[in-house]
């Protein structure tokens, strides 16, 4: 059932009253039980015809006009976002399910598909009005081999706490999920419930996550879209806030803020803290960060639960005008399966002519996976080398300008060996939208990258770091930091075994640095906002000083330990030699 709708009756504005019930409780009250649900929808619905679309959200003194009037108290497990534990003996099938899943399936099938959420928003943000002819929406979820539980109490959030006249439909778009349950009609039979409200679309063949949303846009019906993933719970009036910005601006991308819904317990919880913003950044490697909004952004607001400019997005969750997004290309058709997609829009948004704005009165709570549950099956077969650090290649040569492009193969000096395919259709649309430069986007957009990750200087050295003394490479064997590193067999394929020494000394591997203390050499974070070190190479005796310490880096003959030694030029065991790895991808 689809009962329970949390979605509620139009009640007296202004009734200051509900604003000082405990927040964590989500019980608004439940005296207007003599309007209904539809009656404040057809309230809505109504006033809606008489507006324009220079209508802007406005602070009320009471709730705002979408806040639900009277949300039930419910009871039972997992109920108001709460962690709920299985009994001891269902330990097995909760075992079993995160290592099919990625996550405690057990769990979400005990707990109800419309269950209450915690509500993390601002207290502010309940009391907003938002314009009321907001355009019709389709919520898109793509989805390959989800719990069913998950999946539905995904479709069941949306359903139960979006305003029907403007929810248009929920599309569920299969990208050839072969679990029994999800193909065989079972899914078919389940949405009829919602009377035609949920539709479901097959992909049949796998496409990966890039195309297949890419599809569900195209099919979608409503003005606007926005994607979910299929482990979502989306909060109490996410939409509306998330649609105004896109309705006094079609170029606009909005993206809500998440909470993290624990893969082991259900629990919801806020990732970020109370009431300081975030937004997506990147390093040069091409990794998704995030960084706290600098003041200048924060300045142009008057209060601190509206939206403000972001320069990209972690990808999973945003909407956007269906039209503004087909009409910029949608997605690069040459991205493969997963990874960088969320640049490639976020810049091409930017930088031919839109904005992408986060919203702190969006939630919507997300399962993070202890790992990825499937492999990229055939999809991997089509190309040689990794496929992330492809689609990173199309989209920085696509949208970098040279001088960026080099940061980029300076942190990943192996991505100049894969082929990205064809990117001649990209470039194209980037002449034909009469996008600005990279240099543009950085100086006016993503001006807070640098404060982080400065302009990197170029790799003296970079591949396998061999020891003078034994046949083996220096390695982080998969640590993250802090941990000490170490030496085993050279492989030849980088990764963990890829060393770089910049020109000012600072040696690293992937997105970390290699630093030196009493306890030896060790993985460990880069500074933030840094790009130095204390290391030296010398080219003719191989030894590489530390020039704080004034000691060399050197193996321990019998235990292989690596330490900080009185340098000894002569010492094999202190001797390094840097091998270029040039990988054969074709
Ligand atoms: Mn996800």
């Amino acid at each position: 059932m689809c009962g329970a709708v949390q979605y509620y009756p139009y009640g007296t504005l202004g009734n200051l009253l509900y604003v000082f019930i405990d927040r964590a409780n989500v019980l608004y009250n439940n005296r207007t039980t003599a309007t209904s649900h539809k009656a404040q929808e057809r309230f809505l619905k109504q006033s809606s015809s008489r507006e324009g679309h220079n209508q802007r959200p406005k602070l009320v003194d009471g709730l705002g006009n979408f806040e639900p009037r009277d949300l039930q108290p419910r009871e039972g497990p997992g109920e108001n976002g709460k962690p709920h534990f299985l009994r001891q003996e269902q330990q097995n099938d909760a075992d079993q399910s995160e290592s099919q899943y990625g996550m405690n399936i057990a769990c979400s099938d005990e707990i109800s598909l419309d269950r209450s959420i915690l509500d993390t928003r601002l207290e502010e943000c309940k009391h907003w009005d938002y314009p009321t002819d907001l355009p019709s929406t389709s919520v898109i979820i793509v989805f390959h081999n989800e719990g069913w539980s998950v999946l539905l109490r995904t479709v069941h959030s949306v359903i139960n706490r979006t305003p029907s006249y403007i929810l248009k439909e929920v599309l569920l778009v299969d990208d050839f999920s072969d679990k029994e349950n999800l193909k065989s009609g079972q899914l078919e039979k389940y949405i009829e419930r919602f009377n035609g409200k949920v539709r479901l679309i097959r992909n049949t063949q796998r496409e990966g996550l890039i195309r297949t949303r890419s599809k569900g846009a195209k099919e979608a019906k409503g003005e606007v879209i926005v994607f979910l993933d299929a482990h979502c719970e989306v909060n109490i009036n996410w939409l509306p806030p998330l649609l105004a910005p896109i309705y006094r601006n079609h170029k606009t991308m909005t993206v809500p803020v998440i909470d993290g819904i624990d893969h082991k317990s259900w629990e919801v919880r806020p990732v970020y803290g109370d009431d300081r913003h975030f937004r997506g950044i990147f390093e040069w490697g091409m990794l998704y960060k995030e960084n706290e909004v600098p003041m200048k952004e924060l300045q142009t607001r008057k209060y601190n639960s509206e939206p403000y400019k972001s320069p990209t997005h972690a990808g999973g969750l945003f909407a956007i005008n269906r039209e503004y997004f087909l009409e910029i290309g949608a997605y690069d058709p040459g991205l493969l399966v997963w990874g960088g997609e969320n640049f490639e829009l976020s810049f091409k948004i930017w930088q031919c002519g839109g904005s992408i704005e986060w919203v702190p009165c969006s939630k919507v709570g997300h399962v993070y996976r202890s790992f990825m549950p499937y492999n990229f099956g055939k999809l991997a077969n089509k190309k040689k080398g990794p496929l992330i650090t492809i689609n990173y290649k199309r989209v920085i040569e696509t949208w970098f300008d040279e001088k960026y492009k080099e940061y980029f193969y300076t942190r990943e000096p192996l991505a100049r060996f894969l082929d990205m395919g064809d990117i001649s259709e990209q470039i194209a649309l980037k002449e034909r939208l009469n996008c600005k430069n990279f240099q543009w986007y950085m100086e006016n957009v993503a001006y807070d990258v640098f404060d982080k990750y400065p302009e990197l200087p170029p790799n003296i050295h970079y591949g396998e770091l061999r020891s003078g003394a034994v046949n083996k490479c220096l390695d982080t064997l998969g640590h993250g930091p802090p941990a000490l590193m170490a030496i085993s067999h050279c492989h030849g394929f980088g990764n963990n075994q890829l060393i770089r020494l910049n020109a000012k000394g600072q040696l690293g591997v992937g997105e970390r640095c290699i630093e030196a203390d009493a306890q030896g050499i060790k993985l460990a974070f880069c500074r933030l906002g840094t790009v130095d070190g204390p290391w030296l190479y010398d080219e003719n005796t191989h030894v590489l000083l530390h020039r704080v310490h004034k000691k060399c880096m050197a193996l321990h003959p019998q235990t292989s330990h690596l330490s900080l030694m009185p340098c000894d030029v002569n010492n094999t065991y202190q001797q390094w030699y840097f091998k270029q790895i040039s990988v054969k991808y074709s």
